[in-house]
């Protein structure tokens, strides 16, 4: 049964309220020896007010195989907090202090939920997060049981969006926009006439390979061959023998990058000459390391769930040259989603002059902000507004943009 989005009193007990929203609590003091006052002791001076903070949850995988796009989306939510903070934030008529509290699902969905609970049970005032599609639904449940606002900077199954939570938003486009201009790009541009398909059987890998699939055959292709693998194999000669014997011209895989790698360089070893296609979660900086050799110039063609033309370029790569300077990191993925979607929520929060989740809501769905990675609005669901695809292919073993698709 749907969990009904709670008002702020119900996660911030009345008379604790001002302490469960984040205000800093002072330590108690030493108990004093019993002594008379005093008769005209001069008024102490008033300690000075503790700033109030306000807790930010971000959830991603730090452990595991795809730990470095989980540590890119910390990276990019830590970005957004240093620079908040260092910029000054005023709600309520006081400096506020932004604090960041990372959590680690390990890509898991049990992980995700119980990191959700610890994040709930911190008090936060809202969550980015989680990165995969998989530990991002069942923590959506928990957080709006609780009244807690989440953007998730990357996840991309539809269902996220579609339970029926108030308090849930996505700045970058799903799994039906990237499957389905994966799927016609197969047909249409790489001319693709015998396309296999891998999936992970996560939330994401399996999601993004069903839209491509209907894409392909809408765009009168044919999907010779579904095979099926996890995010954690790294064996797939016997799935790509099957494909091989079906002689594919296209292989699509719906997962990640740490298994696309491998599975590059086995099909390569087996000598299929097949373009290799995938969504946003292989579309990555990492990925020429994770193929090695095997990844040839225009061989691989993926999607990255957002994108920005013309003079938003300049704002994109201005945030790439300060993360790599803050960081000594490229950017993976999702890292200038992360930071956006961060903004966007503290600049929900500063409109309302509160960080009280049930005060600052209203705000976010009204969200018109300008990000580094484009226009940030949500529709009714809080799905981004007029999402963007960025189609990408490897060159030199490095990223190269060819086309930003609306
Ligand atoms: N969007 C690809 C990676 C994250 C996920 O949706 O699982």
């Amino acid at each position: 049964m749907q969990m009904k989005f709670r008002t702020t009193l119900t996660l911030c007990a009345a008379a604790a309220l001002m302490v469960a929203c984040g205000k800093k609590e002072e330590p108690a003091p030493a108990a004093a020896p019993a002594a008379p006052a005093p008769a005209a002791a001069p008024a102490a001076p008033a300690p000075e007010a503790a700033s109030d903070v306000i807790k930010i949850g971000h959830v991603g995988p730090t452990s595991g195989p795809i730990a470095h796009l989980g540590k890119d989306n910390e990276n990019g939510a830590r970005m957004a907090i240093d620079e908040l903070n260092a910029k000054g934030i005023m709600i309520g008529g006081k400096k506020v202090t932004l604090e960041l509290l990372p959590e680690d699902d390990a890509g898991d969905p049990k992980q995700g939920t119980a990191v959700a609970t610890k994040l709930v049970d911190a008090k936060v005032n809202g969550v980015i997060g989680h990165l995969n599609s998989g530990t991002t639904i069942p923590a959506s449940a928990i957080y709006d049981a609780a009244g807690i606002p989440q953007i998730s900077p990357s996840a991309t199954n539809p269902k996220y969006t579609r339970q029926g939570f108030k308090g849930v938003f996505r700045v970058v486009a799903d799994d039906v926009h990237l499957g389905s201009t994966l799927g016609k790009y197969a047909v249409n541009t790489l001319k693709g006439k015998a396309i296999g398909v891998i999936d992970d059987r996560t939330a994401y890998g399996q999601g993004v390979a069903e839209e491509f699939k209907k894409a392909v055959e809408a765009a009168g292709g044919t999907v010779v061959g579904h095979e099926f693998t996890t995010d954690k194999a790294t064996d797939f000669n016997a799935i790509l023998t099957t494909l091989k014997g079906k002689k594919v011209d296209v292989v699509f895989f719906g997962g990640m990058d740490a298994v696309a790698g491998p599975m590059i360089k086995q099909m390569v070893q087996l000598g299929i000459k097949a373009k290799f296609m995938g969504g946003d979660g292989i579309c990555s900086g990492e990925l020429p390391k994770l193929a090695g050799e095997a990844l040839k110039d225009d061989m691989v063609y993926c999607a990255e769930a957002g994108g920005v033309e013309g003079e938003q370029k300049a704002g994109m790569e201005k945030f790439r040259a300060d993360f790599k300077a803050k960081f000594n990191a490229d950017v993976q993925v999702y890292a200038p989603y992360v930071y956006d979607a961060l903004n966007v929520m503290v600049a929900a929060m500063v409109k309302a002059d509160s960080a009280d989740p049930a005060k600052y809501l209203p705000e976010l769905k009204a969200t018109d902000y300008k990000g580094v990675t484009g226009n940030i609005a949500f529709d009714e669901k809080g799905d981004i507004k007029n999402g963007a695809l960025t189609l990408m292919t490897y060159k030199g073993g490095k990223r190269t943009e060819l086309a930003v698709i609306r």
